[in-house]
């Protein structure tokens, strides 16, 4: 099992290889492969049930998600790389990775970003739909217009099971951390062209210390009791000077709003 997560970060790392040529082209700064939570506590999905599994067939996590519907999943993109309908699962209720308890649900429907390509070109989001309603309380999500949530400064909230360090082991049990929201000015001092403003935003403190990891990909960025983003990438993880990146939600709710208010029919799932 493992292996299988192993398997996910070399995926993740060559993935982001990409993303590195790109950033030494075309920025003074090379984006390394990045790297669940870093600094913060343990907490459990009672205290946070939006928050979910995204797993292989085994129901091996290696992503994470967010419920903003009882049958609707927000996630990255970057996530759902190679993924079909049969190939994911979403389980809520699951403090720990190697927990069997909680809800497991079946994917009817991915759709992802039609824009996505890599992660620092932006775009990473993507729905899933489920093939029954999950029993957990969503949170909601931002709205195309509550831009003020990402004012410098500001706290938001991050959770996974990723790594609790960079290169490090996975997180068995599900991690929390608040960092402040960094300035588009500054994260573009650190990224560069790899920062694209409007689909993205940037959090973490400049000391560095505390970030999501890898496997935390997908999972909520939360400010003000809203998701306002989603776990997409970094340099490494918890370095000073480099935050972690989050896709910018605002940018991309009417697109959820509309995937969140869309059935499948029966010949699409
Ligand atoms: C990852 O690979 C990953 N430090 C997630 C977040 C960050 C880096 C890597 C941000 O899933």
């Amino acid at each position: 099992m493992s292996g299988f997560v192993r398997a996910r970060g070399t995926f993740a790392a060559l993935a982001t290889a990409g993303a590195a040529v790109t950033a030494l082209l075309a920025a003074p700064s090379a984006v390394a492969a990045p790297q669940p939570v870093v600094g913060g506590s343990t907490t459990t999905t009672g205290a946070y049930p939006f928050v979910m599994q995204i797993t292989d067939a085994s129901q091996n996590q290696f992503c994470g998600g967010t419920l903003v519907s009882p049958t609707k999943v927000v996630t990255a993109a970057h996530c759902m790389a190679g993924e079909t309908p049969r190939s994911v699962r979403v389980v809520g209720g699951r403090t720990y990775r190697n927990g069997t308890d909680g809800t497991v649900v079946r994917v009817d429907r991915i759709w992802v970003h039609p824009g996505y390509t890599r992660v620092t070109d932006g775009d990473d989001v993507a729905v899933l739909t489920l093939s029954a309603p999950m029993p957990h309380t969503p949170v909601k999500y931002v709205s195309s217009s509550d831009t003020s949530v990402y004012a410098a400064g500001t706290t938001a909230r991050v959770l996974g099971w990723g790594t609790t360090r960079e290169n490090g082991a996975a997180s068995q049990q599900l991690r929390t951390a608040t960092v402040p929201v960094v300035s588009d000015a500054s994260c573009r001092g650190s990224y560069g062209s790899g920062f694209v403003a409007s689909d993205m935003v940037c959090a973490g403190l400049a000391s560095g210390g505390v970030d999501t990891c890898q496997g935390d990909s997908g999972g909520p960025l939360v400010i003000g009791g809203v998701l306002a983003g989603i776990t997409s990438w970094g340099e490494g993880c918890a370095r000073a000077g480099q935050p972690g990146v989050y896709s910018r939600l605002t940018t991309f709710s009417g697109l959820v709003a509309a995937q969140v208010a869309s059935q499948p029919r029966a010949r699409d799932t």
